[in-house]
C-alpha cells in the first residue's frame, strides 16, 4: 500500500459542506424491467443476447432496488452519507423516449416518492439524467445518439425532470462518462449499442466515424438541456448543472519526449475530447489533427451554448495509466498503457478489471491538473475498486475486503492533500459503489460495492470498506469550519503537475509525492 507522507499526521478537516455519499446507477441496480410502464432501454436486449456479458447476467434483476429502495435508503443513513447520487431511467419518464411521446405518471410517481423519501432521512439527492440507458425505441427510431434529433428528444425529457423533481433536486448531472457512451457503445461496441466495424461483433457500425458524432451529439443534447434548465427553472429552482466525464491520469511510461507527448495525447482524449468544448470552447488541437473531417465541428451558435454550459467540473476516475506512445488505437490518442513500468514492478494493487490499479498519487496529480486547466470547484462523482476475485469468496470474507478499504484510504487522503495542500476546490466525493450490481459487460462477477449483495437472497451485507468510509467522513467533516476556499497558488499547481511527468522513477515508488511503503 502506497500513502502520501505530504499529509500532515493530524488530518485537516474538510469543510462542512463537503458532500458525500455513494453512487449507482438506475439500469445497474433497479431490476423490474418491465414494470409500471417503463419502455425498453437499450440494454434490456443487449444484456440478453449471448456473449455480451461476461457470466450471462442481464438487468432484469440487479439488486431489486426498484422494489428494495426503502432498504437502500436505510442503508445510506446508517453509513452516514449526507448525499445519494442515483440516475433516473429515461425509459421509466418517458417510455419511447421522444418529444412528442407519452409522459409515464408511474415514472415520475416512482421517483418522486424516492426523492421525498431520501430528503426525509436528510439525504441530498444528486441526480445523473442519463446513464446509459438509451430508450431502444430512440434507437430504432432514428439510430439514438448518430442522430441530431437526439438533441431536442433529450432536452425535452431534461425538462420534464426538471418540472416534475426540480422544487427538490438542487443538484443534476446531464450525462455519465459520455467517452464511453461513444467508444465503448459505437466504437469498440462493448458496450449497448453496441455497434462496431469489427464484423465478428457487430454487423454494422463504422468505429472509425461512429464514436466522434456520438460524441459530438451527446455535448450538444447535454448543452442544450443545460441551457433550457438555466433560462426556464434555474431562477425558481436554484440548482447546479454540469456534466460528469470519466477519466484516469496519465503517467509517461518514461521520460522520453514521445512518452511525455503521449500522456498528453491520452488525456486529450479520455477527458480533453469532452471538457474543452464544454470549458474551454474548442476541441483539443490533438484531436482535430489525429481525425481531421471526422471529428464534426459546432456552428457558432451552438459553440455559444455548448462553451461554459457545465456549473463544476463532474469527474469519475478509478486509476492511473502509463503510457508510451505508439499504435493505431484512436480512441487512447494512439497511445498504448501499461501498469508495468520500465522495471517490471507494477503501479499499484491490481483489482479484478483488468483496467484498473491503486494509485492515490495519479488521483492527486489529476485532480490539480484539472483544476488548473478547467478552474472550476469539482465534484467527484465516482472512485471505486473490486477485489481481485471477490466473487468467488464466501460472503464472510468478501466483506473483510482489505483491497478496497487500502485503495479508498489512499484515495482520501490523496483528496485531502489536493484540498488542503494544493489549493483545488473539491466539493464532494462519492464512491462507486453503494451495492454490488450489474457491472454492464462484466455482468455480476465484478463487485464494486461497498455493500456485498447476496443475488440468490438479495440480503446486503456491509463490507469493511463501508465502515472505513462512514468512519473517515464522519471525522474529517468539520461541523463548524467554514468552507475552505483559498485560491491556490497557482506557480506551485504548475510544478505538481510538471513534477508528475518528470519523476517516474521505476520501482521506488517515489512518483509525484512522498510515500511510504506500509
Ligand atoms: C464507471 O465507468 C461507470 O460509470 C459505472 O457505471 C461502472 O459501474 C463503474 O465505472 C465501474 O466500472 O477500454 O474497454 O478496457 C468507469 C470508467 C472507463 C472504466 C473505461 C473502464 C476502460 C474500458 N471506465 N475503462 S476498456
Amino acid at each position: 500500500m502506497v500513502v502520501p507522507t505530504t499529509l500532515t499526521p493530524v488530518v485537516a478537516k474538510l469543510p462542512k459542506d463537503f458532500l458525500w455519499g455513494f453512487a449507482t446507477a438506475a439500469f445497474q441496480i433497479e431490476g423490474s424491467t418491465d414494470v409500471d410502464g417503463r419502455g425498453k432501454s437499450i440494454w434490456d436486449d443487449f444484456s440478453r443476447q449471448p456473449g455480451k456479458t461476461l457470466d450471462g447476467g442481464n438487468g432484469d434483476v440487479a439488486t431489486n432496488s426498484y422494489e428494495l429502495w426503502k432498504e437502500d435508503i436505510a442503508l445510506l443513513k446508517a453509513y452516514g452519507v449526507k448525499s445519494y447520487r442515483f440516475s433516473i431511467a429515461w425509459a421509466r419518464i418517458i417510455p419511447l423516449g421522444g418529444r412528442n411521446d407519452p409522459v409515464n405518471p408511474k415514472g415520475i410517481e416512482y421517483y418522486s416518492k424516492f426523492i421525498d423519501a431520501l430528503l426525509a432521512a436528510g439525504i441530498i439527492p444528486f441526480v445523473t439524467l442519463y446513464h446509459w440507458d438509451l430508450p431502444q425505441a430512440l434507437h430504432d427510431r432514428y439510430g439514438g445518439w448518430l442522430n441530431r434529433e437526439i438533441v431536442e428528444d433529450y432536452t425535452n425529457y431534461a425538462k420534464v425532470c426538471f418540472r416534475a423533481f426540480g422544487g427538490r433536486v438542487k443538484h443534476w448531472l446531464t450525462m455519465n462518462e459520455p467517452w464511453c457512451v461513444s467508444i465503448l457503445g459505437y466504437g469498440r461496441g462493448v458496450f449497448a449499442p453496441g455497434r462496431s466495424s469489427d464484423r465478428n461483433r457487430s454487423p454494422e457500425g463504422d468505429s472509425s466515424t461512429e464514436p466522434w458524432i456520438v460524441g459530438h451529439n451527446v455535448i450538444l443534447a447535454h448543452a442544450y438541456a443545460v441551457k433550457a434548465y438555466r433560462e426556464e427553472f434555474k431562477s425558481t429552482q436554484r440548482g447546479i448543472i454540469g456534466i460528469t466525464l470519466n477519466g484516469d491520469w496519465a503517467l509517461p511510461y518514461d521520460d522520453s519526449p514521445a512518452n511525455v507527448e503521449a500522456a498528453q495525447h491520452a488525456l486529450d482524449v479520455a477527458i480533453g475530447w469532452y471538457a474543452d468544448p464544454i470549458y474551454l470552447g474548442h476541441y483539443p488541437e490533438f484531436m482535430q489533427e489525429m481525425l481531421g473531417e471526422r471529428l464534426p465541428a459546432f456552428t457558432t451558435e451552438e459553440l455559444a451554448v455548448v462553451k461554459g454550459s457545465s456549473d463544476f467540473y463532474g469527474m469519475n476516475t478509478y486509476t492511473t495509466n502509463l503510457c508510451k506512445a505508439g499504435g493505431d488505437d484512436e480512441f487512447q490518442g494512439r497511445v498504448e498503457y501499461t501498469f508495468t513500468r520500465p522495471d517490471g514492478t507494477q503501479l499499484g494493487t491490481q483489482a479484478h478489471c483488468a483496467w484498473l490499479q491503486t494509485y492515490p498519487q495519479g488521483f492527486r496529480a489529476l485532480l490539480n491538473y484539472l483544476y488548473k486547466r478547467y478552474r472550476l470547484p469539482i465534484y467527484v462523482t465516482e472512485n471505486g475498486f473490486a477485489v481481485k476475485n471477490e466473487n468467488s469468496l464466501t460472503i464472510e470474507q468478501a466483506i473483510q475486503d482489505h483491497d478496497r478499504v487500502e485503495y479508498f484510504r489512499g484515495m482520501t487522503a490523496a483528496a485531502v492533500a489536493a484540498i488542503v495542500e494544493d489549493g483545488v476546490d473539491i466539493r464532494a466525493y462519492f464512491p462507486w459503489s453503494l451495492l454490488d450490481n450489474f457491472e454492464w459487460a462484466d455482468g455480476y462477477d465484478t463487485r464494486f460495492g461497498v455493500t456485498y449483495v447476496d443475488y440468490a437472497t438479495q440480503k446486503r451485507y456491509p463490507k469493511e470498506s463501508a465502515k472505513f468510509l462512514a468512519k473517515f467522513f464522519r471525522e474529517n467533516i468539520a461541523n463548524d469550519l467554514p468552507k475552505y476556499r483559498e485560491p491556490p497558488n497557482l506557480q506551485s499547481v504548475l510544478n505538481y503537475v510538471r513534477s508528475a511527468f518528470l519523476r517516474l522513477r521505476g520501482s521506488s515508488g517515489t512518483a509525484l509525492v512522498g510515500t511510504a511503503k506500509a
